[in-house]
């Protein structure tokens, strides 16, 4: 638009040009030296005034106009998502769509060591984690595994090309038993004060497995080491039982059996009762479902971690959780859970 005011034509270039500039657009009509026009028309000659007003108000309605389209535009243009990677000079036509969003959630496994662990604590027992790489001393030779001894091969071990520095290839673990010698060496100078040593350990383990519906090569396991003066057999059952009614929410018939685990000794395998969505056919072989190792602590780990076997004693147990999870909702497959599966996950939120 032209203007024949010479003074209004000045200011319209001026405002125009600080639009491009401004970041709140309305801020224009706000302009001082738009004020300043209108407050100059009384001091004009009367018959100069109407003319004057008329070209200041086409000014203030171009003005008015320029906003209203700006904020049209603004909230026609689709909304961008900047994690996407793209050249800042990409015409914005050209850019990659907005994926659509919503809120996550927690991986029911996450939700169900939560579980897990608050019922320990709530026993008396505090969390520490595990780990995801470790070496061959804590993973067979601290928990009483002969070197050469073949119920090293039992546990499908993933090695890494990396060596430790007693030459040996450093390991994923596959089980948490990798903790315990750690836990017993950091902890006895808790029994030095009279206090047992309570601690869980959840972490991932590895297996080199053949997968199928109740194995994984990737999945999780919480270890449980209790020890002190006049620990037994009796403890460890009567603390198992307590935990899986708590956790199931009802009396589970359990069933324990004679077991070899180079680190227990006595060593069993705790069983529950399968049920029907797991279960093939009704053979007592798939009556139940073994979700547990445990036992009294070797007395050779006892002193390998330096502590006294003939003073202490002390229970552990190793628990597969995705099985626990499958049997509580139902799941058919354990490869569910890695699976990344939203129609999954979903059930669960
Ligand atoms: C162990 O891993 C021993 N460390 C347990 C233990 C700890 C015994 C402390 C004594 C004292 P096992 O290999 O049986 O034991 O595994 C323990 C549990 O992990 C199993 O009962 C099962 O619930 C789970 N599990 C084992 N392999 C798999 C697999 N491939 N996929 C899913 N769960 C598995």
């Amino acid at each position: 638009m032209s203007y024949q005011n010479p003074k209004v034509a000045e200011v319209a270039d001026v405002l125009k040009r600080r639009f491009a500039e401004l970041e709140n657009k309305a801020d224009i009509l706000k302009a001082v030296e738009l004020k300043a026009l209108y407050a100059e028309i009384p001091t004009l000659p009367p018959e100069q005034r109407a003319s004057f007003g008329k070209e200041i108000n086409s000014l203030k309605q171009e003005l008015q106009e320029l906003v209203a389209k700006h904020q049209e535009q603004a909230e026609a243009l689709p909304p961008i998502d900047v994690t996407a990677p793209f050249d800042v000079n990409t015409p914005i036509d050209k850019r990659p769509k907005l994926l659509p969003t919503e809120h996550g959630s927690k991986h029911p496994l996450t939700t169900e060591i939560e579980r897990i662990t608050d019922i320990f604590y709530r026993m008396g027992f505090e969390v520490v984690e595990s780990r995801e790489i470790d070496d061959e001393y804590h993973m067979f030779t601290a928990l009483n595994f002969p070197a050469g001894h073949p119920a090293r091969d039992d546990y499908d071990t993933f090695m890494t090309v990396q060596k430790d520095k007693n030459d040996h290839p450093l390991v994923a673990p596959a089980h948490t038993s990798t903790m315990q010698h750690r836990v017993l060496k950091a902890y006895k100078e808790r029994l030095e004060k009279g206090e047992p040593i309570a601690i869980v350990t959840p972490d991932r383990v590895f297996r080199n497995e053949d997968l199928d519906a109740t194995h994984e090569h990737t999945f999780h396991q919480i270890e449980g080491i209790y020890v002190d003066k006049g620990v037994h057999a009796g403890m460890l059952i009567a603390t198992l039982k307590t935990y899986l009614n708590e956790y199931f929410g009802e009396n589970l018939e359990v069933k324990l059996q004679p077991f070899y685990f180079p680190f227990t000794e006595p060593s069993f395998e705790l069983a529950v009762e399968r049920p029907a969505i797991l279960r093939k056919d009704d053979s007592e072989e798939q009556k139940w479902l073994e979700l547990l190792g445990c036992g009294m602590i070797h007395p050779n780990v006892l002193k390998m971690a330096g502590i006294d076997p003939e003073v202490y004693t002390g229970f552990a147990w190793g628990q597969g959780i995705e099985r626990m999870v499958m049997m509580k909702n139902g799941i058919e497959d354990i490869r569910h859970f890695q699976s990344g599966k939203l129609e999954f996950l979903r059930q669960f939120v």
